[in-house]
């Protein structure tokens, strides 16, 4: 029965049919489905065949775009599910996809698990360059800067957001963590950031640890 659930959720995000989406998200939750099953067997199992088709030329963009609209609706109605409960003030995150990229999925979901474990975080939105990044590190005073990419021609902006923080005299003030399909821990030693994660969980665990020491 869960898994009729799961793949119909798959299904509807493949369609773009974001208002069945989340309806579907209601009842599995509803049928007391795990929200991380929601999220992986159904959304992320449903993005995942779009990837696939697009990368083959089978979908175009309109569709794609219209599946993330659906992503990203199921997602919010994921998101107090998803949260570790009682949760209190712990640090502060300024998060964003790098300059030139206006991938969001990924971004919104790690900003949801860090929020999940209690971290603020002020979220820059898409096409964030260098310099808004330390300039938002600065107004609010934050622990970390997190950069999310999704594209090879995109990502080297991660390396001006380690090297502006340098000139910026925060560096050792901010930690500096990155992500997203294109990312290796081998580049996040390259270009000297603190962390690289390859998923939200993992970067929300990593975040709190560097904010709490926990
Ligand atoms: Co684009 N796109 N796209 N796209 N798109 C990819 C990324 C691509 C791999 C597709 C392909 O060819 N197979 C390819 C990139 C190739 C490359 O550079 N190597 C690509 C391309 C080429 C493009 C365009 C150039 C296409 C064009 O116009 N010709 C264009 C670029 C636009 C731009 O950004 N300037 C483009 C546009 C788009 C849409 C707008 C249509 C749409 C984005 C809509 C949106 O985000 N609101 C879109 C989508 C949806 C995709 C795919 C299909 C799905 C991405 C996604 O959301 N995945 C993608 C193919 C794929 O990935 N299979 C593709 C689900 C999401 C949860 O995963 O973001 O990887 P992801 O996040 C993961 C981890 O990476 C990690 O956590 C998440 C899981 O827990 N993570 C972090 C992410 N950020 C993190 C940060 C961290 C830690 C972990 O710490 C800070």
């Amino acid at each position: 029965m869960s898994k009729a659930i799961l793949n119909e959720i798959s299904t509807l995000l493949q369609q773009g049919r974001a208002p069945k989406v989340v309806e579907a998200v209601k009842n599995a939750l509803e049928q007391g489905i795990q929200p991380r099953d929601i999220l992986e067997e159904g959304l992320l199992a449903g993005m995942n065949v779009i990837g696939e088709k697009f990368k083959n030329n089978e979908v175009f963009v309109p569709e794609v775009l219209i599946a993330a609209r659906a992503m990203n609706r199921g997602i919010n109605e994921l998101k107090p599910h998803l949260a570790d409960g009682d949760v209190e003030e712990r640090g502060t995150v300024v998060i964003g996809t790098v300059k030139g990229d206006l991938h969001d999925i990924g971004k919104n979901l790690v900003r949801m698990m860090m929020e999940g474990k209690g971290l603020t975080v002020i979220d820059l939105g898409t096409d964030v360059d260098a310099e808004r990044y330390i300039a938002a590190a600065r107004e609010h005073d934050a622990d970390i800067i997190a950069c999310s990419a999704l594209l090879t021609t995109t990502m080297d902006e991660m390396r001006r957001v380690v090297e502006k923080a340098t000139e910026a005299g925060i560096r050792d003030k901010v930690k500096i963590m990155i992500g997203g399909a294109p990312i290796t821990q081998q580049y996040c030693d390259q270009i000297g950031a603190d962390a690289y994660t390859p998923d939200a969980s993992t970067a929300a665990e990593v975040a709190l640890e560097f904010c709490t020491g926990a």
